[in-house]
């Protein structure tokens, strides 16, 4: 790989280099970029090092969350443009549905040539590229491409560009970004033609390679930290012999399905689906037996009771595990004196008993909870006060049979950084955690208000059950191992009977 960059390097004497990532100023524009850190807000020394600390675990590097020589290295690499983490838009908590994977409603999913690279002399051999790098998707899953011409509207159309090129995005000469794509129902899939592309191991920019992975982008599959799978974001240069990773065959089936007749839910087998390991949570719960889950799009994570290990099989599709609850809630609550979980969507809630959904739900969250907003971002019950908290936005709301009056005020009280919570949790511990649009969560101390020294640490390893720092893991057990022994609900009458006259400032 050293040599192929080398080499790339000689090919690209006749054009200028892009700019190269040398200093923490550029590691900031990086990390900016590629979805690490908020665009257009000052960024403190913290910020930079928990962006290069998720970098670092995108990347399969040692999360030193310092700017050491291998990240330097890593960022210079020549990669797609695409952001890991995707959260564009003014509120993260709506834009971060977009990081969702998505699928053709078909998998009969057409294509178009519109412009091949001058680089490789013969056209028949950019096409068949193009056409072989289809099948790698096509012969791991139920889609089947066809190609079509001219004018015809096709699902993704494929196109070398420089510079800008129209689309906002754009290019950057030799090096650094080498292609993006757009997910469904987009799908164009541009490449750089001040790249030197080449086919067969040739010296310059794999075009298989490459093709490979940005048709996985305009079918649907976002990036993967799992480095040997196609669709992480760095490029790994020429590959013989390419194949798709299982962490790339996962994602691919459990948006089309494996193409076998009786081909159903995806493969439960195969884990972590790729996008699955984000560090995005829409909401997190615990239940009456204990368990907790993790929601993210159409998928749940369970973790048995009394353990942080991942259930078997899980993630699952969320109407498998609790039939009737709808994809992308918004919040999730345990409500302990009941027994009950409720899930939030838009204007509605549904009620459930563990993973059974009560009769008569969904329901108006204007109907029974009264003032409180629809589109909710986290709830959770404060252990010093017992009441129900909401979050929505940069404001939050405190609950009591109705909303509180002097309610909803700023979240910044509450000091998350960008005053933004999409979820949180009072945990079995009891402590509370708040998860971060950024893939971060913070555990809070509820005495001290603030959040717990050593915080945030990446969501994904622990609450998605994906590969990271095991040591998180463990404390989390140990955490939780020391619960006390009493009834959670009685935990919490005590608490609100208790508590609640003293602790109302908050
Ligand atoms: C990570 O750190 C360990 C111990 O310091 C070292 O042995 C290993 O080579 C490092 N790995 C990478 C990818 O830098
Ligand atoms: C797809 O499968 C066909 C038929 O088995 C095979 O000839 C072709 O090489 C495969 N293509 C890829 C890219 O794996
Ligand atoms: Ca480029
Ligand atoms: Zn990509
Ligand atoms: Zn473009």
């Amino acid at each position: 790989m050293l040599l192929l960059s080398l080499l790339m390097v000689s090919a690209a004497a006749a054009v200028t280099e892009t700019a190269i990532v040398d200093s923490s100023d550029d590691a900031v524009s990086y990390l900016t970029k590629y979805g690490y850190l908020q665009p257009g807000k000052p960024v403190g020394s913290g910020d930079l090092n928990r962006g290069i600390c998720h970098f670092q675990y995108m990347a399969g590097l040692n999360q030193t969350c310092e700017l050491d020589e291998s990240t330097i290295a890593m960022m210079n690499k020549p990669r797609c443009g695409m952001p890991d983490i995707i959260e564009n838009g003014p509120d993260p908590r709506r834009a971060k549905r977009y990081s969702y994977v998505r699928a053709w409603p078909t998998s009969a999913v057409t294509f178009r040539i519109d412009s091949v690279t001058s680089d490789i002399p013969r056209r028949e051999d950019v096409e068949e590229t193009f056409v072989r790098a289809l099948q790698f998707w096509s012969n791991a899953s139920s889609l089947t491409f066809t190609r079509v011409f001219g004018d015809t509207p096709a699902n993704i159309v494929i196109n070398f560009f420089k510079r800008a090129h129209g689309d906002g995005a754009r290019f950057d000469g030799r090096g650094g970004v080498l292609a993006h794509a757009y997910f469904p129902l987009d799908g164009r899939v541009h490449l750089d033609e001040d790249e030197y592309w080449t086919i067969d191991g040739d010296p310059g920019t794999d075009l298989l390679w490459v093709a490979v992975h940005e048709f996985g982008h305009a079918l649907g599959l976002g990036h993967t930290h799992v480095d040997e799978a196609v669709m992480a974001p760095v490029y790994s240069g020429y590959v013989s012999n390419l194949q798709l990773n299982d962490d790339d065959i996962a994602g691919i089936q459990a948006l089309y399905g494996d193409g076998s007749a009786t081909s159903g839910p995806p493969d439960e087998d195969m884990s972590p689906i790729p996008g699955s390991c984000t560090g995005i949570v829409d909401a997190v719960t615990t239940t009456r037996d204990r368990s907790t889950y993790t929601f993210e799009g159409n998928l749940v994570w369970k973790f048995e009771r009394r353990t942080s290990q991942i259930a078997t099989g899980f993630p699952k599709p969320i109407n498998q595990v609790f039939p009737g609850l709808p994809d992308n809630i918004d919040a999730a609550l345990y409500y302990p004196p009941y027994g009950k979980t409720y899930i939030f969507k838009g204007s509605q809630y549904w009620r459930t008993d563990n993973e059974v959904v009560d009769t008569g739900y969904p329901r108006d969250i204007s109907s029974d909870w009264s003032g409180l907003p629809n589109d909710l971002d986290a709830a959770f019950i404060w252990r010093r006060n017992g009441r129900i908290y909401f979050f929505k936005g940069d404001q939050y709301y405190r609950y009591n049979g109705r909303v509180e009056g002097g309610y909803p005020r700023p979240s910044s009280v509450w000091r998350i950084p960008g005053n933004r919570i999409g979820a949180a949790v009072q945990w079995l511990n009891r402590r509370t955690y708040f998860f971060h649009p950024s893939g971060e969560y913070y555990r809070f101390n509820d005495w001290r208000f603030r959040v717990d020294r050593g915080y945030p640490k990446s969501v994904a390893p622990i609450w998605q059950g994906c590969p990271g720092n095991l040591m998180d893991l463990m404390e989390l057990n140990a955490e939780e191992s020391g619960v006390s022994g009493l009834a959670p609900s009685l935990l919490a009458l005590i608490m609100s009977t208790v508590l609640a006259v003293n602790f109302v400032k908050y």
